[in-house]
C-alpha cells in the first residue's frame, strides 16, 4: 500500500517529489485496512446464503446427517504398498510385479472418476482428505487410487474454488503407501484442446513431482502419434506410463468391422512399442460386453508383454460380469469404486466384485468389511452433492446404442437443459449416435465426445437432419468444436475424416494432418511468469504458471474469487454450497489450530437498492455484511 499511496499521490504524479516527501506527506502512511479473513469468509457465506452457490439455484440448506469417518487411522503408520514397490524397483519392476500377482489387482476410482461420473466432478478436497488416511490404512493392497486428472482439474478451479495442486499435495501426505493415478488426455493434458509440447512436458514433470505415480494416457481418437509425446514425458519422470486404448464399437458385431479385434491388437502393439509400461483399456462408455472382454483380453495377453489394466463404466449393469470374464482371460488389474459411489455411470462396486469372485483363485486380496466402512462414509457425503446427481435411477442398456461416455451423460443432459432441450433428451441421444456415424464412426471420449455432443445438440436444436447438412451445409455455421475437429486440431481419426462432410464444415479453411503440437508455438515460461506476476501481484509458483497456461480465464477467475473471499475450501461442504440457516452455528478451522465460530443471526428485508444486511456473530462479536440480492 505504501508504494501505491506514493505513486498515486498528486505530487508524485505531477513530478514534484523530492527527498523530503516522506516527512511532508503523512497521508502516505495511512493504509486502507485490508479485509481480514473473517470478513471475507462472512461475505462468502452471506452471498451464498442469499443467492445460492456457484452455478446453483438458491435453496434452503437441507439437513444432513454428520458423516462417519472411520476412527483411529489418522497419522497411523500404514502398511507399505505399491508406492514403495515403484520407489524401490522403478516402473519396469512394478510392471513385472503386477504380472506376477495371482489375485486381480484393484484401482479405486472413488476419488476421481466415480464422482466425475455421478456427481459432475463436484466432490471437494475437504471431503476427500477426511477419508484419505482411513483409505490408506484400510486398503493397503490396492494397486492404485485414481484421484486426479480428467475433469477434476478445471472443475476444482471453476466451481469448487480450490486449487487442484493443493489437493494432490495434501492427499499425497496422507496416503504415502499407495500409487496415485491420474487421467491424462495426452496432448490435451487436463483440458479440451491440444497444447504445445513443452507445456505437456512441464505439466507431467510437475505432476510427477507433486505425487502422481501412474499416468493413464489416452488420445480421444486413439491416435498413437498424438500420445507419444505424453508417454515420453511420463517416462522421463521415472513414473509409470499406462497407455490406454479407448474401447469403442463392439468386437462381437461382425457387421461392424472398423474396430474389430485386429484393430485393438495392432493398437496395443503400437502402444507397447511407444514405451508403455502398462496397457490400459479404457471402456469409457461401458460398451465392452462380457464375451468381448474375454476375447479381447485373451488376444492381448497373447500379443503384448505388458500387464493389462481394464477400466469400465457400469451404465448397463453388466460391469461386474464383464470384469469376471476379463479376469478369466487373465486381466491384471481392474477399476472399481466404493459401493456407495459405484454402479450406473460410475465404476462397478469393489465389494460386489469381491463377492462375485468368491471361490476363485483370483479373488482380490482385500478386507471387504473395511471397504464397507469406507463406503458408509461416501454414502454420507454423497448426500451433500445431491443437486449434482444425474437423475439416472437404474441401469441403462441404451448406452450400447448411443455410446456416450459415462462421464459425459449428465453433462450433456445439463447442456441440453440449458438450451431448452430437456424434453427432447431422447432425440439428443439418438442424434449422438447418428452424428457418430456421419463422422465415420469415431472414438468418443473427451474431447472428441464433446464434438459429437455439440453437433448432436446443434442439429436437434435447429431441427437439422443429416440430409440438411449435406444439402444446405454452406449456409450452416457449425459449432466451434466441430470446426476444430474437422481441421485436425484434436488429431486424426482412424481411417480419416469423411471428405465430403469435412469440406462442408471447413468451408475452405485449411486442415492439418500433422500433430497439432508440432505447429503450436512453445510457451515462453519466463515471460509467462512475468505476465502472471503482474496480474497476481504476488509470487508465482510453477503450479500457478501451468494452470494459467492451460486455462487463463478459469485461473484468473479463481484468483479474483480468492482475493474477494479468501480460501473457502475450509468451509464444510453444505455451507460452501448452501450458506447457512438462520440461527445456525458452525466452526471453521481456517488454519491448523485457528478456529472461527460463526453464527447466522438474521437477514434483513431487501432494501430499495436490492441489498440485504446479513447479521452474524463471529466468535461472539456482532458483524454485519451487506450483500446484493440477485434474485
Ligand atoms: C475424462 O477425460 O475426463 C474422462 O473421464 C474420459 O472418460
Ligand atoms: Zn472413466
Amino acid at each position: 500500500p505504501f508504494l501505491e499511496n506514493v505513486i498515486q499521490h498528486s505530487n508524485f504524479l505531477s513530478g514534484e517529489y523530492n527527498t523530503t516527501f516522506i516527512d511532508e506527506t503523512p497521508e502516505l502512511f495511512v493504509f486502507p485496512r485490508r479485509k481480514d479473513r473473517g470478513t471475507k469468509m462472512l461475505s462468502y457465506i452471506a452471498h451464498t446464503t442469499v443467492n445460492g452457490g456457484e452455478g446453483m439455484p438458491r435453496k434452503e440448506k437441507p439437513n444432513f446427517p454428520t458423516s462417519v469417518v472411520p476412527k483411529g487411522y489418522a497419522q497411523k503408520t500404514v502398511k507399505q504398498g505399491t508406492k514403495q514397490i515403484l520407489d524401490e524397483q522403478g516402473p519396469e519392476g512394478l510392471a513385472k510385479w503386477m504380472k506376477e500377482q495371482k489375485e486381480v489387482l484393484l484401482t479405486d476410482t472413488t476419488f476421481r472418476d466415480a464422482h466425475q461420473s455421478l456427481l459432475a466432478t463436484r466432490v471437494r478436497t475437504k471431503d476427500l482428505l477426511q477419508i484419505a488416511e482411513p483409505t490408506a490404512a484400510l486398503l493397503p493392497n490396492l494397486f492404485s487410487v485414481e484421484m486426479w486428472g480428467g475433469a477434476t482439474f478445471d472443475v476444482a478451479y471453476r466451481f469448487l474454488k480450490e486449487d487442484p495442486w493443493d489437493r494432490l499435495l495434501k492427499l499425497r501426505e496422507k496416503m504415502p503407501n499407495l500409487l496415485f493415478q491420474m487421467l491424462l488426455r495426452a496432448s490435451n493434458a487436463v483440458g479440451y484442446k491440444n497444447y504445445p509440447d513443452n507445456l505437456i512436458n512441464e505439466f507431467v514433470a510437475k505432476s510427477a513431482n507433486a505425487g502422481i505415480d501412474v499416468f493413464r494416457v489416452f488420445d480421444s481418437l486413439n491416435w498413437v502419434e498424438g500420445m507419444k509425446p505424453a508417454i515420453e514425458a511420463v517416462r522421463d519422470t521415472g513414473k509409470i506410463a499406462e497407455a490406454a486404448m479407448c474401447y469403442t464399437g463392439n468386437i462381437l458385431d461382425r457387421g461392424r468391422s472398423k474396430y474389430d479385434i485386429t484393430y485393438y491388437k495392432n493398437l496395443a502393439k503400437e502402444l507397447e512399442n511407444s514405451g508403455a509400461h502398462i496397457l490400459g483399456i479404457k471402456d469409457m462408455a461401458g460398451l465392452l460386453k462380457p464375451e468381448a472382454a474375454y476375447q479381447l483380453i485373451s488376444t492381448l495377453k497373447d500379443s503384448v508383454d505388458l500387464p493389462i489394466h481394464l477400466h469400465t463404466h457400469d451404465t448397463s449393469g453388466n460391469g461386474t460380469f464383464m470384469y469376471a470374464r476379463a479376469v478369466e482371460a487373465g486381466v491384471d488389474a481392474v477399476d472399481v469404486a466404493a459401493g456407495s459411489m459405484a454402479g450406473l455411470t460410475s465404476q462397478p462396486s469393489a465389494q460386489a466384485f469381491y463377492h462375485a469372485l468368491e471361490g476363485t483363485s483370483r479373488q482380490p486380496n482385500l478386507d471387504v468389511d473395511a471397504y464397507e466402512q469406507l463406503s458408509q462414509y461416501w454414502e454420507g457425503i454423497r448426500d451433500y452433492y445431491q443437486d449434482f446427481e444425474s437423475g439416472m435411477k437404474s441401469p441403462h442398456t441404451e448406452n450400447y446404442k448411443h455410446e456416450m461416455p459415462g462421464g459425459q451423460y449428465s453433462n450433456l443432459k445439463q447442456q441440453a437443459k440449458a438450451v431448452g432441450l430437456e424434453d427432447r433428451w431422447n432425440e439428443v441421444k439418438t442424434m449422438f449416435r447418428q452424428v457418430n456415424d456421419m463422422f465415420g464412426d469415431v472414438v468418443k471420449v473427451t474431447p472428441s465426445s464433446k464434438v459429437i455432443g455439440d453437433m448432436a445438440l446443434f442439429m436437434v436444436q435447429n431441427n437439422l437432419t443429416e440430409k440438411d447438412i449435406y444439402e444446405r451445409g454452406e449456409s450452416i455455421d457449425f459449432p466451434e468444436s466441430v470446426i476444430e475437429f474437422a481441421k485436425g486440431d484434436i488429431g486424426q481419426p482412424y481411417q480419416g475424416f469423411p471428405e465430403k462432410l469435412q469440406e462442408i464444415i471447413l468451408k475452405g479453411r485449411e486442415a492439418i494432418e500433422v500433430r497439432p503440437g508440432e505447429l503450436l508455438e512453445p510457451i515462453d515460461f519466463t515471460s509467462l511468469k512475468e505476465e502472471l506476476f503482474e496480474k497476481l501481484g504476488r509470487q508465482v509458483t510453477s503450479f500457478d504458471m501451468i494452470s494459467y497456461a492451460l486455462y487463463p480465464k478459469v485461473f484468473m477467475d479463481y484468483h479474483h474469487f480468492y482475493e474477494k473471499y479468501g480460501n473457502m475450501s475450509v468451509l464444510n461442504t453444505p455451507t460452501f454450497f448452501y450458506g447457512m440457516k438462520l440461527g445456525e452455528e458452525i466452526e471453521v478451522e481456517i488454519e491448523q489450530g485457528k478456529t472461527l465460530i460463526v453464527k447466522l443471526v438474521s437477514i434483513s428485508e431487501a432494501q430499495e437498492d436490492g441489498t440485504r444486511v446479513v447479521y452474524f456473530e463471529l466468535n461472539g462479536q456482532a458483524r454485519e455484511i451487506v450483500v446484493k440480492d440477485e434474485s
